[in-house]
């Protein structure tokens, strides 16, 4: 099936007119970057008319008449006729004759030249066809270029060779020719046949095989392309849709000679392949039977890394992020960011104990920060190598948010500064979902990291898994076609076209800033780490691989015998890079701890003290002035550009707001204004992203104003509210969760001094972006000592909205904080509240008032260290009359209240009250009503849990004792085996020392999160109601 698919597509014909229609589309409508049209075989100065202004006009004509050569005038369908049959310079002109002489007749007499030379139909279509016949190279030589280094298979799991394509190894062999030209004369599209081989063809304008050359005999034509697009390197490239790209790319693969090399070059090509190989080879001679996922088979990876980093920072990039899986992660470290190799080796020692916390993952998962002079440049550079999870890719949109971040903070807006480079697994590149979805953020106005390089270690197995079971498209790369990024294919075992497409990728972003992707063909010599057999599943190719001679020895050989290297220059240069690995294992031994921050990716110099403790453990008022609370309010409710005008919608939005402000209220839009813009002014950037988040989901936010008049033209009135203030970027994303978040992870990562927010549509799609959530954000820092202060943003609660809408499962975050539920730690501890929330892998709350909305978001900025910070937000309530708070609630002083204690009659007398409810967000509204419709306010209490991780302990114990007599149930709204009840149920016995039990008002346990039957939804929440306010509920139970 497959077979069959890709080969229909390869036969497809492309029909002269195809090309030229192809061709003409492609044109840019003005101004054309590359020169004149050479299709005419007369020299263009020997008509005086082709040259100036009129040439664009004869030009237009010219593609007319080609696609039609009806739609021309008789006179100019004449020229073009003479023109490409030779006609001598100066004689393919034939003067019209007067009109007055009748149109018929004079048509008639006006006899083209062609009439001497019967044959320029032929010529014409002979011209077309071997445009046809170079487009057909460009478009799918690299089918048949030699990639695989083993000779067995084909890199586009295919090994027929496009019937359009005249190949042969290589030099061109008649036999092959003449068997190729058959079938194509079968196929009947190009009609060129042997006797054409030695004629001269003027070559069209897009093609640079020609060199200064602008005809060439077909032979010639052929053997070109074939050293163009059949050889170590496939070029993929003819399904962009830009002409200028398409030229460009041509021209640097199919000027003749243009691959070259200095002996220098060469020579410090071959010292990089030495240090790639040995370093292996090292390891292996030491550690024997520890897994390495060595480079073995693609040793040129490195080189090639140190090309695309060398040339790009010719180009003045000084910073390079990279991301990259298991395979040849050491070497990378070792040899292209330059970490001491001491620190790696010690990484071998098992008895190592650790001098800080982290799992102590080192060797295939921590990051690495570096900066130093790039040796072939002499200039400083930074590398930066991203900790990444076992979880193959998802460090792909990590690595393009710290990218996206450092351009933004070092103000390089068009990525000329900062770059990314993402290796890739040939499996995982072409399997995991989440490198489409990074894709798709690389050109959008937010997320554009101005191109990455991306260079895929193609060693066509996974694992066990042959690439034909593993993939259904024909490379493991062509995900990256859905951006019109380039694909340079070339085979690894010869490291000059390696290296030559590296210098070509890294162009291409300086270029352009668009992603490339480099696929570097190669094969794993040892199996999928070094303990494993790989002769069990793939016999065949193992029984290959062991023939092959490793690139190093065959590189040298080809440098020995061009003699740019002699044999005694070569093991020199290898014994120096041993002693250097001898030395620096000798110096390993002396380590006596492993320091996991020394593997840290993104260092945040100045926020913490010189070793790494917050610079305080308090964390201020988070409360602010009434004066800046009305300003902002203001702003909030106003447009503040002149002639802008919005809907009228909208308009009653910001007046309602307008009179809140008024009023010294607020609602949770303008909490969340409050808490943005005073920060901005603190000079805090802020960075909103997610689906629709501009207007808010629940159209409640408005951060960005259109003018209903002007189309784009948009208003921020969060970026009007204090002179010096920081910027805000609000951003509607790509509907994806996965990529958006790890994106927004990564840009939380590069500064502490920015409040970076996620907002999923409605919590519950956080799942599409679970390994985020579980690999990164969960245990960031105790894996890899980094800390991020990254909030998600996730819309919950059971409104009856049915079981997708519904719930942002707060019980998986509960279920993954590292609190202890059955230890009461010590509660006099100075300082306890911020000891714990230091302690804690993440916060998770769930704000019952704007007011603590507005405090949570604030304090995730003014506390002294960074924690992911977890908000279950609301929806009914972003509108409830209840749900807002007094400016009271934020001034100077204020904090956010971890608890929300009962304040009504219930606390007056407390000794009176019969149960004390625990709940946390929105039931709350609906246990108050229920309380006062049942006039209950004095014998049941309601307690606000806002804070559930860390769990504030201290104080609920206060609120238990408060309240002697009191039953204790936890209520919410979830079902049983959801929610939050498994995690508050054994903290709040903790607190009590079990003494009581904690009762349960809530609803039943369930498969679906909530019920998608309207009534059924009421009649669950009166029952759970019900039971929170029968005070004999839990009698039949004790
Ligand atoms: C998301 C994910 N799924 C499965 C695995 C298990 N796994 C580890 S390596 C590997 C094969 C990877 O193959 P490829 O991407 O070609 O890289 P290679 O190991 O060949 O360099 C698999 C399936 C994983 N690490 N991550």
């Amino acid at each position: 099936m497959f077979h069959l698919r890709t080969c229909a597509a390869k036969l497809r014909p492309l029909t002269a007119s195809q090309t030229v229609k192809t061709f003409s589309q492609n044109r840019p409508a003005a101004a054309r970057t590359f020169g004149q049209v050479r299709c005419y075989t007369a020299p263009v100065a020997a008509e005086p008319f082709l040259s100036g202004t009129s040439s664009n006009y004869v030009e237009e004509m010219y593609y007319a008449w080609l696609e039609n050569p009806k739609s021309v005038h008789k006179s100019w369908d004449i020229f073009f006729r003479n023109t490409n049959a030779g006609a001598p310079p100066g004689t393919a002109y034939q003067s019209p004759l007067p009109l007055s002489l009748g149109s018929l007749s004079a048509v008639a007499r006006a006899q083209p030249l062609v009439e001497v030379q019967p044959n320029v139909d032929k010529l014409v279509e002979d011209h077309l066809a071997v445009q046809s016949l170079i487009r057909a190279y460009q478009i799918r030589g690299h089918h048949v270029a030699q990639l695989d280094p083993l000779g067995i298979l084909d890199a586009d799991l295919d090994s027929s060779v496009p019937a359009d394509i005249i190949s042969s190894t290589d030099k061109l062999d008649l036999a092959v020719f003449k068997e190729r030209l058959r079938m194509l004369t079968v196929g009947g599209f190009y009609g060129l046949d042997e006797s054409d081989l030695d004629k001269v063809f003027h070559l069209p304008t897009t093609t640079f095989i020609g060199g200064q050359e602008s005809a060439l005999p077909l032979r010639e034509i052929i053997r070109r392309l074939e050293m163009a697009y059949c050889q170590h390197i496939g070029v993929e490239f003819m399904f962009i849709n830009d002409l200028e790209q398409c030229q460009w790319i041509r021209q640097k693969f199919e000027t003749p000679g243009i691959m070259q090399f200095t002996n220098e070059e060469k020579r410090t090509l071959l010292a990089r392949l030495v240090r790639s190989t040995r370093f292996e080879e090292f390891l292996q001679r030491k550690w024997s039977s520890e897994k390495r996922f060595g480079l073995e088979g693609c040793e040129v990876l490195i080189p090639a890394l140190k090309t695309i980093i060398d040339k790009s920072s010719e180009n003045g990039v000084d910073y390079v992020i990279m991301g990259m899986p298991h395979r040849g992660r050491l070497n990378v470290l070792a040899n292209v960011i330059r970490k001491e190799l001491e620190q790696i080796f010690c990484q071998f020692d098992s008895k190592l104990e650790a001098a800080d916390e982290g799992s102590g993952d080192v060797k295939y998962h921590l990051g690495m920060y570096h900066r130093r002079i790039n040796r072939v440049t002499d200039r400083n550079i930074t590398l930066s190598l991203v900790a990444n999870p076992s979880h193959l890719e998802a460090a792909d949109p990590v690595v393009m948010g710290k990218t996206k971040a450092e351009q933004f903070y070092c103000g390089d807006t068009e990525g000329k500064k900062v770059m990314s480079i993402l290796l890739h697994g040939d499996a995982a590149f072409a399997g995991q979902g989440i490198v489409y979805e990074t894709f798709h953020l690389s050109d959008l106005p937010s997320y554009t990291t101005h191109g990455t390089v991306h260079v895929v270690v193609n060693n066509q197995i996974g694992f066990t898994t042959d690439p034909r079971m593993a993939r259904s498209s024909p490379y493991p790369t062509d995900v990256a076609r859905v951006v019109n990024a380039p694909i340079f294919h070339v085979n690894a075992d010869d490291p000059e076209a390696v290296m030559y497409v590296c210098k070509v990728a890294a162009e291409w972003r300086s270029t352009f800033h668009k992603d490339v992707v480099v696929d570097l063909v190669c094969y794993r010599r040892n199996g999928h780490n070094e303990m494993d057999e790989p002769m069990f599943t793939q016999p065949l190719m193992y029984k290959q691989i062991r023939k092959q001679k490793p690139v190093l020895q065959k590189y040298a050989e080809v440098l020995v015998s061009q003699g740019v290297v002699n044999q005694p220059e070569y093991e020199e240069e290898i014994s120096k890079y041993d002693k250097i690995c001898e030395e620096a294992f000798t110096r390993s031994k002396d380590e006596k701890i492993l320091h996991i921050k020394h593997w840290l990716d993104s260092p945040w110099p100045g926020f913490f003290t010189l070793d790494g403790q917050p610079r305080s453990m308090t964390c201020p008022s988070t409360g602010l002035t009434e004066d800046i609370l009305a300003h902002i309010g203001n702003v909030a409710s106003s447009v503040p550009v002149e002639n802008f005008t919005i809907h009228g919608g909208l308009s009653r939005i910001l007046k309602t707001r307008g009179e809140l402000v008024k009023n010294r209220t607020v609602d949770w839009a303008l909490a969340e204004y409050m808490a943005f813009g005073s920060l901005l002014k603190e000079g805090i950037h802020i960075r909103l992203s997610g689906q629709d988040v501009e207007r808010g989901t629940f159209s409640h936010r408005h951060h960005v104003l259109h003018d209903q008049n002007v189309d784009k033209r948009t208003c921020i009135p969060m970026n009007h509210l204090w002179p010096n203030q920081a910027p805000y970027t609000v951003c509607n994303s790509s509907l994806s969760e996965y990529g958006v978040l790890g994106f927004e992870l990564g840009f939380a990562m590069a500064s502490p001094n920015a409040l970076v927010l996620w907002e999923a549509q409605f919590g519950d799609f956080h799942n599409t972006a679970q390994c985020i959530i579980d690999q990164f954000i969960c245990p960031g820092q105790a894996k890899w000592v980094r800390q991020n202060g990254i909030v998600l943003l996730l819309p919950h609660g059971m409104e009856g909205m049915g079981p997708e809408h519904s719930s942002a499962r707060p019980e998986r975050f509960l279920q993954m904080c590292n609190d202890d539920p059955d230890v009461l730690p010590d509660l006099k501890e100075a300082n306890f509240d911020i000891n714990q929330l230091y302690d804690c892998n993440w916060v998770v709350v769930n704000c019952s008032t704007p007011g603590n909305f507005f405090h949570v978001l604030r304090r995730q900025i003014l506390l002294p260290f960074r924690k992911p910070l977890i908000i279950f937000t609301p929806k009914s309530l972003l509108r409830h009359p209840e749900a807002r708070s007094s400016f009271d609630e934020m001034l100077p002083g204020t904090h956010f209240q971890r608890v929300i204690p009962e304040d009504g009659p219930a606390a007056q007398n407390p000794e009176n009250v019969k149960r004390l409810l625990f709940c946390t967000g929105k039931v709350y509204y609906d246990l108050t009503r229920e309380r006062k419709a049942r006039d209950m306010a004095e014998q049941v209490a309601i307690t606000r849990i806002e804070q559930l991780s860390p769990f504030p302990f201290d104080l609920l114990l206060q609120e238990v004792q408060k309240y002697p007599s009191a039953q204790l149930a936890w209520c919410q709204e979830e079902h049983k085996n959801q929610g939050y009840y498994d995690y508050v149920k054994p903290r709040l016995r903790t607190t009590i020392n079990r003494a009581k039990p904690v009762w349960y008002a809530g609803r039943d346990p369930a498969a679906a999160p909530a019920t998608g039957n309207k009534k059924t939804h009421l009649t669950e929440l009166q029952r759970l109601l019900d039971t929170a306010f029968d005070l004999d509920a839990f009698k039949k139970f004790s």
